[in-house]
């Protein structure tokens, strides 16, 4: 570096070098990118032209499926009405409208949402009430949080901390929070492998929380938190029985229960939410991604009365949870979630993925028996595909099949060696054919 700030004179080519790139392997995709320029419907645009069909709603987000008329002039009406509103100490009206319409799709009293901008804001925000709710009782003692193998809740230090992810971890270890343990993770492929929906065996898993809470006395735990399914590990469903289990023993030991759904709201499991799916209640809940169909950064914490309540003490004029971001409620995001919100709601989509489940769980086990298939998993609109790693290069036979599935024209996504499906809920039984279809045919072609 020679410190000099550049000028327009000097020659920058426009390369692919200066974007360092999430989540991805830099200089493979730089030697043979893949980029995307149009979206509509359930379908992206590849920059060479090719209609590449959405098996991932984006990232488990555009849940209405891409460039919605009503969801694009509800953001291109509000930037040119208003751009921007501070957060703190003033607010909008559409803050508190779409707050209410949220809170009209969870059952119960969990009645109050936080914004932030990201799943990852709105699970260290979950965290970060959880202790404070505790504090405000007078249970300051109260400050380890049990997450659990195979977690996957963002990126923050809080939800690196609660996540079970190693790869995601190792490089961070030093900065961990402290006082934090795991449950094991409930898949278990010689019980489970193959199974349609929710599998039999495993509730007794959730008990683990009886040991780590004999180990450390319950005065001292603030909060459980899982994903009801675990997304981005892989798609590991809960066994029958135990979130309920899970609410039982957090219920028995005043522990809050926290669920993450980034990837299971809004109609990822044919439900508004795993909440309602599963008939198991946390005391927050945290959601991201379909909350605005994808289209601006926006996250939410759902929580329960008795926890926003307990807050809600002392002198008047002090602010009672000192935790908030610049773009908590945009205008910009809360006008899009509300038009996301009545799209999903007048074209029924979350009935209409709890109506084509059977049949997608019929496509994904079609696939039984292809080269290298160990197991299949589904629930709602979301399957997996688990292969087998080839020896000693885990991933690499997964993600050629990702690289030839997206030449073929669909867009799937893979973690390790699983290929996870998450299409838009907008998709029909046609496409369903063709997503599977053509994956039966990749696999085949892959060694
Ligand atoms: N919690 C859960 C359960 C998630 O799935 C996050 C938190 C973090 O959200 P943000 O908005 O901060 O990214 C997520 C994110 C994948 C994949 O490959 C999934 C996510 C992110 C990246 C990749 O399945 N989910």
């Amino acid at each position: 570096m020679d410190g000099s700030t550049g000028s327009a004179a000097e020659v920058r080519p426009n390369d692919l070098a200066a974007y360092w790139m999430p989540f991805t392997a830099n200089r493979q995709f730089k030697a043979a990118p893949r980029l995307l320029v149009a979206a509509e419907g359930m379908h992206y645009t590849s920059h060479d032209g090719r209609r590449v069909l959405d098996g991932t709603a984006g990232l488990w987000c555009c849940n209405a499926g891409h460039a919605r008329p009503k969801i694009v002039q509800a953001v291109q009406r509000q930037i040119a009405e208003m751009d921007y509103a501070p957060p703190f100490q003033m607010g909008h009206p559409r803050q508190f409208s779409l707050a209410n319409r949220l809170t009209r799709l969870m059952p119960g009293d969990l009645d109050h949402v936080f914004y932030t901008n990201s799943g990852s804001e709105s699970v260290d925000t979950a965290l970060k009430i959880a202790l404070a709710y505790h504090r405000a009782r007078g249970e300051g003692t109260r400050f380890r949080f049990i997450g659990r193998e195979r977690g996957y809740h963002g990126v923050g230090f809080g939800g690196l901390s609660v996540g079970g992810i190693v790869g995601n971890r190792k490089a961070f270890a030093p900065a961990m929070l402290p006082g934090v343990d795991h449950l094991p993770h409930t898949y278990n492929r010689e019980k489970q492998a193959f199974t349609r929906g929710q599998p039999e065996w495993g509730a007794h898993l959730a008990d683990e929380l009886e040991r780590i809470v004999a180990l450390h006395d319950a005065s001292t735990i603030a909060a459980v938190i899982v994903e009801p399914v675990a997304g981005s590990t892989g798609v590991l469903l809960p066994p029958k029985g135990y979130l309920e289990k899970l609410r039982a023993i957090c219920d028995k030991h005043g522990i809050l229960l926290i669920f993450d759904e980034v990837i299971t709201g809004f109609g990822r499991l044919g439900t508004s939410f795993a909440v309602e799916r599963f008939g198991v209640v946390p005391d927050m809940v945290t959601v991201a991604k379909g909350i605005t169909n994808g289209v601006v950064p926006m996250g939410a914490v759902f929580v329960r009365g008795a926890v926003h309540d307990a807050l809600m003490t002392g002198p008047e004029h002090v602010i009672e949870l000192f935790h908030g971001y610049t773009y908590s409620g945009h205008p910009l995001a809360c006008a899009a979630a509300e038009a996301t919100l009545e799209t999903y709601e007048e074209e029924g989509l979350f009935e209409r993925a709890r109506g084509l489940e059977e049949y997608w769980a019929d496509a994904i086990h079609s696939l039984k028996g292809l080269p290298h298939v160990i197991d299949l998993r589904n629930i709602g609109l979301v399957g997996a595909v688990e292969l087998e790693p080839r020896p000693g290069e885990p991933g690499k036979r997964a993600y050629e099949a990702f690289v030839k599935a997206y030449e073929k024209g669909i867009l799937v996504r893979t973690t390790g060696d699983i290929i996870a499906l998450s299409p838009p809920l907008i998709i029909d039984k046609e496409h369903i054919d063709e997503l599977v279809g053509t994956l039966a045919t990749v696999l085949r072609g892959v060694a």
